[in-house]
């Protein structure tokens, strides 16, 4: 007699639990924003409020929401600075112009900029002075490219994407240069250079990558997430270009659907339908208490696997920026 049974009789093994969570890493706060971040807070600490900070200090909803419960006073215009203050500059860096005009209301100032944006800044200037036309391949109004370019804006021509690498023009085809903001798409920027190589050959690369360590290495991170993620879950606010383009690299990787979402309760339950799978990562800008609230959120309903996608180890960290090592009220900003 024959005692195996029909294939459609063999029990249903044991699973893990059929509904998971793949959770990105590297993920959240790079080191220029855990230094940013730390700044305000420091200069909160040592002079009390209100410390002023011109622009948001990173583009995040809670850390700026959180800093203000602080005491800090977020402001868009140097000129909303009142004399004699201490005002912070943002991640995204400035042009020198502003720091032209704070001197001007005699500010006390603290440069948050990142040093990967300083970075930029200085390709820029040296292109300048070398007299090349720099194309600086970013996006129109963001704060980062607002800064780079007032380094030398005569020198700048702002190509924001590949279809604009169309309408370029250039004083001499053999001295061009791209640069580019930190926190583009990899792929995108690609494409652009590939479109301004096309038009001119001669075009010459930064001497080390512009987009930085930690928009690159999320972007990896949230690509392997979504090759079996039917949702990704991008923690991150709308203003910050980096957790966006990590919902674009998602997509384009392959999930089915990709949100963005500030807090857990942005996610809309209809978004679960039918998946066993959720990738979940955050934006460079994103403290993991964002990604914790997410991750009970997701448990509540019955995702409560979680497994580390791994890939990359991150270990850079920047020291506080100079001028909180000495007294801001006592000492002229000249003194360093
Ligand atoms: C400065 C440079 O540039 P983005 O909009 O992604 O900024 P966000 O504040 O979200 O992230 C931090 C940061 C700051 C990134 N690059
Ligand atoms: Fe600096 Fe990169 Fe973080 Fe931007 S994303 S603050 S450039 S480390």
């Amino acid at each position: 007699m024959n005692t195996t049974p029909p294939p459609q009789a063999q029990p249903v093994r044991p699973t893990r639990a059929t509904k998971r969570v793949l959770l990105a890493s590297p993920r959240g706060w790079c080191a220029g924003v855990d230094r940013a971040v730390a700044a305000v807070e420091k200069a909160l600490e040592l002079y009390g409020p209100p410390i002023y900070v011109r622009h948001e200090i990173v583009h995040n909803k809670y850390v700026v929401q959180t800093l203000e419960r602080n005491g800090a006073i977020f402001v868009e215009q140097t000129q909303e600075v009142p004399e004699g203050s201490i005002v912070v500059f943002s991640a995204h860096g400035v042009a020198p112009i502003v720091h032209a005009q704070a001197a001007e209301r005699k500010l006390a100032t603290i440069d948050a900029t990142c040093p990967l944006v300083t970075k930029v800044h200085k390709e820029a200037i040296r292109y300048a002075n070398e007299d090349y036309d720099i194309l600086l391949i970013g996006h129109e109004g963001h704060e980062e490219v607002i800064g780079t370019s007032g380094e030398a804006p005569d020198h700048i021509t702002l190509v924001d994407g590949p279809a604009d690498a169309a309408n370029v023009e250039v004083r001499d085809e053999s001295k061009v240069v791209w640069l580019s903001q930190t926190t583009l798409s990899v792929d995108e920027t690609m494409e652009t250079v590939d479109a301004l190589k096309t038009r001119f050959p001669n075009l010459l690369s930064p001497p080390s990558d512009d987009i930085c360590y930690a928009t690159q290495n999320r972007q990896i991170a949230v690509k392997k997430l979504a090759e079996a993620a039917q949702l990704v879950i991008v923690v991150g606010s709308r203003n910050s270009s980096n957790s966006q383009r990590m919902v674009e690299a998602a997509l384009a990787a392959g999930a089915d659907t990709a949100y963005l979402v500030d807090f857990a309760d942005e996610i809309d339950e209809a978004w679960l339908q039918g998946v066993t799978t959720v990738g979940l990562t955050s934006g460079a800008s994103v403290p993991d208490v964002l990604v914790d609230s997410v991750l009970t959120w997701l448990a509540e309903r019955g995702y409560t696997d979680v497994e580390t996608v791994k890939t990359a180890d991150e270990s850079i960290a920047f020291s506080l920026p100079k001028e909180l090592r000495r007294n801001l009220r006592t000492q002229p900003v000249d003194d360093l």
